[in-house]
């Protein structure tokens, strides 16, 4: 089964194991990267819990324990002609120095800059994201529109794209009754960062290049994903995805069981009643996967809100002071000055049904979950960093409403 899949940000927390699930599941995969996500990390010195191998040595690994080729290319594809030369032959076998595999069946995109905290962190870092998100998406629409029309684009979007309305949150689109007449939009869109906003930028562009030229594009709002273990990474620890739990690039739940290994109060900010839909990394990868069997048609916007389940931030924090004293640790928990502009407590209703209508079957964020992954970072205790964990002076800058 399976054609050729470009896997767009390779290297990612995502990238990386969903390389290997696509060329466990037989596909022919082609990771492209520039290391941005490395770079900004060495940049501002924020380290991963553990090292985690470049792309050329991780695809060799892969190979040696019996996984098929993943050809790797070290591209900038926030520049036009770089995005353009995937879709081409001639240009592919230049870069890959291998055949080239047909047409890609799909692009997965998720090359992007993802942190929402890192988007505000000053001018410079809101520069960044924007040009570097923006562009690639654009790039890839116009490629997609002028070389390979018929590819079907997976782009991971998020769920912060909607905020915390006041109302239930539906799966991308609304159906509105105004003066008597009825038409279906975009659902109503509100960030609460600058990454968000660049998330719903993307998905403007690409409903616009969907009308105007029939491409065909799934946008997969996700949740925070948390896990560093994967079915195909169980081959070997150098094939984990690079984990961050420092206050820019971690997520909540990896960085609270590392705040709960290291001894360090977990980190609530504010109040704690902001709720979010949370995800598994291993379902991550089943909803792609699942968008990837089931593509959508020519001229069509499908949208999916892929999470399994919600919880405030408190709700965690109590999760994990439990799995913790389960395994001995002492964990406390402190609310902290908020450093981000969101709501702390607001309503939180979101419909997440059409992906298990493909066939996702979704593994909650139960006890064997949390023990793992305390099991996991127990082992690299010794790496933890205690002062990147919290740092009020990296404060995003937007003042906080009075
Ligand atoms: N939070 C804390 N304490 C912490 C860290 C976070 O209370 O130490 C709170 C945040 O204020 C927020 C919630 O936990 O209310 C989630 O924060 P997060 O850092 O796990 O997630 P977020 O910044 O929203 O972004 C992450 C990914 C992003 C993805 C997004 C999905 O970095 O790429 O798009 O999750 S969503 O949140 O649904 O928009």
């Amino acid at each position: 089964m399976g054609g050729h899949i470009c896997i767009l940000g390779g290297d990612g927390y995502l990238g990386w194991p969903s390389a290997m699930r696509f060329s466990a599941l037989g596909y022919d995969v082609t990771v492209v990267d520039n290391y941005l996500r490395r770079a900004l990390c060495a940049r501002h010195g924020l380290d991963f819990l553990y090292p985690v191998p470049r792309l050329a040595e991780r695809t060799a690994l892969w190979e040696e324990l019996g996984g098929r080729r993943i050809r790797f290319v070290e591209l900038d594809l926030a520049e036009p002609e770089n995005m353009r030369a995937l879709f081409d032959a001639t240009d592919y076998e230049r870069l890959c120095g291998a055949p080239w595999p047909g047409e890609p069946e799909t692009v997965l995109h998720y090359a992007e800059q993802p942190s929402a905290p890192f988007s505000q962190r000053d001018y410079r870092c809101t520069d960044l994201t924007i040009v570097n998100n923006l562009r690639v998406t654009s790039n890839l629409l116009c490629a997609v529109r002028d070389l390979c029309p018929h590819t079907h684009i997976v782009h991971i979007g998020t769920m912060g794209e909607y905020g915390t309305p006041d109302i239930d949150i539906e799966e991308g689109w609304l159906d509105i009754t105004h003066k008597g007449r009825q038409d279906r939009f975009l659902f109503p869109r509100q960030g609460a960062s600058v990454y968000h906003t660049t998330k719903i930028m993307d998905t403007d562009l690409m409903w616009f290049f969907v009308r105007a030229w029939k491409l065909r594009v799934t946008d997969l709002m996700q949740g925070p994903v948390y896990g560093l273990e994967t079915e195909e990474s169980r081959r070997h620890p150098d094939l984990r995805p690079y984990f961050n739990y420092d206050d820019q690039f971690g997520t909540v739940i990896n960085r609270f069981i590392v705040q709960a290994v290291a001894g360090y109060p977990l980190t609530i900010y504010g109040k704690g009643g902001q709720t979010r839909g949370y995800i598994n990394i291993n379902d991550t990868l089943q909803c792609v996967a699942a968008a990837v069997r089931h593509p959508a048609r020519p001229g069509e916007l499908r949208i999916f809100n892929q999470i399994t389940e919600t919880f405030s931030v408190r709700e965690l924090a109590r999760r994990v002071q439990e799995a913790g004293r389960r395994r001995g640790l002492d964990v406390t928990v402190a609310h902290v000055e908020n450093p981000r502009t969101e709501a702390e407590e607001h309503y939180y209703n979101p419909t997440y049904k059409a992906l298990r209508e493909l066939g996702v079957v979704p593994h909650p964020l139960d006890d064997e979950v949390l023990d793992g992954m305390i099991e996991v970072v127990q082992s690299h205790a010794v790496r933890i960093r205690p002062e990147i964990i919290f740092r009020p002076a990296v404060k995003c800058e937007t003042r906080k409403q009075e």
